[in-house]
């Protein structure tokens, strides 16, 4: 480990260089958390903060993934007169003996994206078996940033959780409904407004697109009229692009809107204050839990299920017993 230590600035210089193999590598490192990671994570932060951060949430199968690759071609290949953006896209799957097979399908789906430089896919297994983000999440897509991706996609299954923490991540949260699935208004989650900046309808080729967009609607009437940012309803067929482009240029518009009414500085503001304190809490209680006396903390927990302790009275003592240790 301390051998690769000392190679991670070596290797966060080749990929602020543009090289991808070093940043295949790093990725990996940062993934999981390794000290390598967070050495070349130290020298490719002072570089990150200049990507588009677009999540991209919905349930299983409303064709999130087909959506970002369509979306991803079309910033490869934009209209006449704009530059081409590079774009990185990150998948975050539930890890579940199910889902070896949804990982495997994106690589499929994605391999027109393959061999262009400009490029990069990335999965990631997720936390726990309903989705959610990677604990690392936050930490490849500054890796990407830092490498000049100036489009990251992240990609993960709606899960209650998860949609939250894609908004706090990302600048502009698609929600991806299918028609069928959210015809019921019960079946689209309330909540989704807060985390929804642009609501998407894929699978518009299917019946009963009248009946989510007309669900979809009747729940923007419930928003708040003084919403600044009133998030748009968009129609796609991602397997055959219709109405990618419009899709795209919503994003941009999104992307000026944050820039424009300092929506941008105070989101990034909070996503770095949402990482601090996720590091903070990991790490204290990592010390805590080197420096607690064998036991202490089944113990307790045991009066606590009796009813002997209260909760707050359980972490006095769990901290109080640290504290003790400490002087000895
Ligand atoms: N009919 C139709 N099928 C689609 C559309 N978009 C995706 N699909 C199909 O739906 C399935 C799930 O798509 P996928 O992109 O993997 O969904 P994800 O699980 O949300 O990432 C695949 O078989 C896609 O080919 C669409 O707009 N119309
Ligand atoms: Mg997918």
């Amino acid at each position: 480990v301390a051998e690769l230590e000392q190679t991670a600035p070596a290797l966060a210089a080749q990929v602020l260089a543009g090289n991808r193999l070093a940043l295949a590598r790093v990725l990996s490192w940062v993934e999981n958390d390794t000290p390598a990671g967070h050495a070349a994570l130290a020298e490719l932060f002072a570089h990150t903060g200049r990507a588009h951060l677009v999540g991209v949430t919905g349930a299983p199968g409303t064709g999130k993934s087909s959506l970002v690759n369509q979306l991803a071609r079309y910033f490869r290949q934009p209209p006449a007169g704009q530059a081409p953006r590079r774009v990185a896209i990150v998948a975050v799957d539930p890890t579940s003996p199910f889902s070896g097979g949804a990982i495997l399908g994106d690589r499929v789906r994605m391999r027109d994206l393959a061999g262009d430089p400009g490029v990069f896919i990335r999965s990631m297994a997720a936390r726990g078996a309903l989705g959610g983000l990677a604990s690392t999440t936050a930490e490849v897509v500054q890796v990407f940033d830092a490498a000049g991706y100036e489009l990251i996609f992240i990609e993960t299954v709606g899960a209650g959780q998860a949609e939250v923490e894609i908004a706090s991540l990302a600048h502009t949260t698609l929600v991806i409904e299918a028609p069928g699935l959210g015809d019921d208004i019960q079946a689209i989650k309330a909540g989704i407004l807060e985390i929804a900046d642009l609501l998407v309808i894929n699978k518009a080729d299917q019946p009963g697109v009248e009946n989510t967009e007309r669900a979809l609607r009747g729940m923007l009437e419930l928003a708040p009229e003084h919403l600044a940012w009133m998030p748009t309803i968009w129609r796609t067929v991602a397997t055959e692009g219709t109405g990618v482009a419009e899709l795209a240029v919503e994003i941009q518009r999104h992307a000026s809107y944050l820039q424009e009414s300092g929506e941008w500085a105070r989101r990034e503001r909070l996503r770095l204050q949402a990482e601090l304190d996720q590091l903070l809490r990991e790490t204290l209680v990592a010390r805590w839990r080197r420096k607690a006396p064998d036991g202490h903390y089944p113990e307790v927990l045991e009066r606590l299920a009796a009813r002997a302790l209260s909760p707050y009275q359980a972490v006095a003592e769990l901290l109080q017993a640290e504290d003790q240790n400490d002087l000895r």
